[in-house]
């Protein structure tokens, strides 16, 4: 696992997926890019890498699923990128998941669901996460982890980011 300069460990960054994700790479590149999932895994966790941190990938296609990784986190990460896919504009369990933790939470999505159809302008997940980053495809996951980082770095990290040395 990633050390921090203070020598403890860090915790590693879970990047959460959502329906249908897994087959990313198979239709609408237009919308959201060539990239597979497997492909947007590697490149997180080289990101990730950079900056001494470790990732856990995750994806299901089920809700309660999903809401389990959120909780499995609260003892088990020290940030939460979610691209909550459908999700992120039906599911008060997601939102009540996120509110439980006390991460940063940075929610993504390859498209920018602002300029899309009005069904997805609702974020269950926005009304959670410390903040959202759309639209810039597979960037959006890596610019997340950008972000991650900076929080962990900075003066709002909490101890509890941090596992004892
Ligand atoms: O842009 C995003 O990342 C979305 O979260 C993707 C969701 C959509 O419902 C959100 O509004 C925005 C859809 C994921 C569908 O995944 C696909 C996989 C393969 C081919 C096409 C879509």
């Amino acid at each position: 696992m990633a050390k921090n300069p203070s020598n403890s460990k860090i915790l590693p960054i879970y990047i959460i997926n959502g329906p249908n994700l897994n087959l990313l790479g198979t239709r609408q590149p237009e919308i959201y890019g060539r990239a597979t999932l497997g492909e947007i895994e590697k490149l997180c966790a080289e990101r990730a890498k950079g900056h001494g941190l470790a990732t856990v990938f995750l994806q299901s296609n089920k809700e309660g699923e999903l809401v389990e990784f959120l909780q499995e986190a609260r003892a088990t990460a020290s940030g939460v990128i979610i691209n909550a896919a459908g999700y992120t504009h039906t599911s008060v369990a997601i939102l009540d998941a996120i509110e439980m933790l006390k991460l940063p939470v940075i929610e993504v999505h390859l498209s920018n669901p602002a300029r899309r159809e009005d069904f997805r302008h609702l974020s269950f997940v926005a009304k959670a996460a410390t903040g959202s980053i759309t639209g810039l495809g597979v960037n959006s996951y890596l610019l997340a982890i950008d972000a991650v980082a900076a929080f962990l770095a900075g003066p709002q990290a909490k101890e509890k980011t941090r596992k004892k040395k």
